[in-house]
């Protein structure tokens, strides 16, 4: 599939296209053809660089000032390219324009905050599976569950109005899609776009949100002074942007991963305060975000070969995620492993930030889940959805069992 050469002095090419829906749909073969070429791979279509050991996955993203993000995270360069949308103040910036508002959004999604909402996300998701297992408990996991819970719990905790709730997940969607090449997947998205992104900038407005959310208090550090008041919108765009899908997706995982490991689930039945860290060995296994570009700020040097200035790097966190040199049975979900280290969620600087959020979600899910459920079984082969960055779920046909 790929076309690994090793000319003297450059790094090994290929010529394969991470976007394709060969790759998407098991992007393994490739995941392990680039770490096995090197370091450093050059990809010859888009003319970017890749990198998909743990090691150098690592070093590059804890590695800011070399490998940056002000010019956009995906395919994309900013510089000589206009964005489809404003930049995130979080994601596609650097320090230190980058740094006031990460502040705010770390103190609003963190512990503190998070206490607050634990006992009512454990008992929504209570309701939630109470009320699949009233319905028999046959379903598909994807609609019933990895999407119902987030969208029961997140946006009324952002504090956004009832109407229109449809439009966040497309527009997610676009957003990880927008990270790629402008292929099949954003073009047909892409007159949709429109809508859905004047939906969600309508939201980020003072007035839009309830006075107690996420949004409330991002608006309120804005009165502090600690962001300003044309800041204050987009950073409320970034929670609807990346706290959706990404966290939907997230389960889907986890609840494919104890599906095909009834062993492991069993496991987490016995001991349900493993619940945080199953969430993130399947965060590890399955790396809901597949990838983010770095571009390099000056010709920086990995593994013995020289990425050039301006050049766009690819990183591949799920790569990272399953390489061997790391990992012991990389490809096994196991739950007496301990994932840290994992770049599911990134690392350093723009690790992410809603981090906490989404383990809140996944513990308040699995622990209802735990609680009734013996084994979960896959009643029909579950299907892909194809997304540029996200690696996802369409389909999860499940049936629950009780006893
Ligand atoms: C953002 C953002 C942050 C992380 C991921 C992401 C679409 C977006 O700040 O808007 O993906």
């Amino acid at each position: 599939m790929t076309d690994l050469l090793d000319r003297a002095g450059s790094p090994p090419v290929s010529d394969a296209d991470p976007f394709c829906h060969e790759v998407l749909e098991e992007p393994g073969p490739l995941q392990a053809a680039l770490r096995d070429a090197g370091p450093v791979v050059h990809l010859t279509r888009y003319d970017v660089y890749a990198m998909a050991r743990h090691e150098h996955v690592h070093a590059a993203l804890v590695n800011w000032q070399e490998f940056q993000s002000g010019a956009g995270v995906g395919l994309s360069d900013f510089r000589r390219e206009k964005p489809w949308r404003p930049p995130s103040l979080l994601l596609e910036a650097d320090p230190p324009r980058h740094d006031a508002p990460r502040r705010v959004l770390t103190a609003i999604l963190g512990p503190r905050v998070l206490r607050g909402l634990r006992e009512r996300w454990f008992a929504a998701a209570e309701q939630l599976v109470e009320r699949v297992l009233d319905e028999g408990g046959a379903l598909d996991a994807v609609p019933a569950l990895a999407e119902a819970f987030p969208l029961r719990v997140f946006p009324d905790a952002v504090g956004i109005g009832e109407e229109g709730r449809e439009n966040l997940l497309p527009y997610g969607d676009f957003a990880f899609n927008a990270f790629g090449p402008a292929n099949d997947l954003v073009v047909e998205a892409a007159p949709h776009m429109p809508r859905w992104a004047g939906w969600v900038d309508a939201q980020c407005a003072r007035d839009r949100l309830t006075d107690d959310g996420f949004g409330a208090r991002i608006w309120a550090a804005a009165d502090r002074g600690e962001i300003t008041c044309e800041q204050a919108p987009l950073v409320v765009r970034s929670l609807l942007t990346a706290g959706v899908d990404t966290t939907v997706h997230g389960l889907g995982a986890v609840l494919y991963a104890f599906a095909g490991n009834p062993g492991q689930w069993q496991r987490l039945r016995e001991r349900p305060s493993a619940a945080r860290v199953a969430f993130d060995e399947a965060v590890r296994w399955q790396s809901p975000v597949q990838t983010f570009f770095r571009t390099a700020s000056a010709d920086v040097s990995v593994g013995g070969t020289t990425i050039p200035a301006g050049k766009k790097i690819l990183m591949f966190l799920g790569a990272a995620n399953r390489d061997p040199r790391r990992w012991d049975r990389p490809d096994d979900f196991d739950l007496s492993r301990d994932p840290s280290g994992h770049v599911g969620f990134g690392m350093g600087l723009h690790q992410c930030v809603g981090q906490h959020v989404a383990r809140l979600e996944a513990e308040a899910l699995l622990t209802a889940l735990a609680r009734r459920v013996t084994r979960m079984e896959l009643t029909a082969p579950p299907i892909r959805h194809h997304n540029n960055t996200l690696r996802a779920w369409k389909s999860l046909p499940l049936h629950l069992h009780t006893r």
